[in-house]
């Protein structure tokens, strides 16, 4: 089954949006298989946006990221990868659609709330990046038959 990394960021573990973020996710029917609220490292913070490292926004985010604790998670589902994105939005909460997270909940780019793996092998190079194989549930929640035919 497909899996995807999500973080909620300082940002949104500051505003109370870890449970209504969480929220989303469960009511869809996706299952989460990993979960922790940590800080991150400078280390860990320039891995992850390794792609962005020429950018000049970089040093930015990666001292926004560092900034307190963010929430670190695993999801699993049919299509999780890209369904997940929609759930987020665009980048620039401004043109995120309203009902999606950014839409509904930032303004400002560099405090778009959460992060999500945009591609099925980015999701495997961050999963393994954030977590230890330890740290990650395999289970098969009861409803699966009420969300899969
Ligand atoms: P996304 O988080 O939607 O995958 P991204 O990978 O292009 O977006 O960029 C990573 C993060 O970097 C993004 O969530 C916020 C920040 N960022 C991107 N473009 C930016 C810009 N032009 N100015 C400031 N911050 C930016
Ligand atoms: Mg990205």
């Amino acid at each position: 089954m497909e899996r995807t990394f999500l973080a909620v960021k300082p940002d949104g573990v500051q505003r109370s949006l870890v449970g209504e973020i969480i929220s989303r996710y469960e009511a869809k029917g996706f299952t989460l298989v990993g979960l922790k609220l940590m800080q991150v490292s400078r280390e860990l913070a320039e891995q992850h946006y390794g792609e962005h490292k020429e950018r000049p926004f970089f040093p930015g985010l990666v001292d926004f990221i560092t900034s307190g604790p963010v929430v670190a998670m695993v999801w699993e589902g049919k299509g999780v990868v890209a369904a997940a994105r929609k759930v987020i939005g665009s980048t620039n909460p401004l043109e995120s659609d309203p009902g999606t997270i950014r839409g509904d909940f930032g303004v400002d780019i560099g405090r778009n709330i959460i992060h999500g793996s945009d591609a099925v092998e980015t999701a495997q190079r961050e999963i393994d990046l954030w977590f230890k194989s330890e740290e990650l549930a395999a289970w098969e929640p009861t409803l699966t038959q009420w969300i899969y035919e």
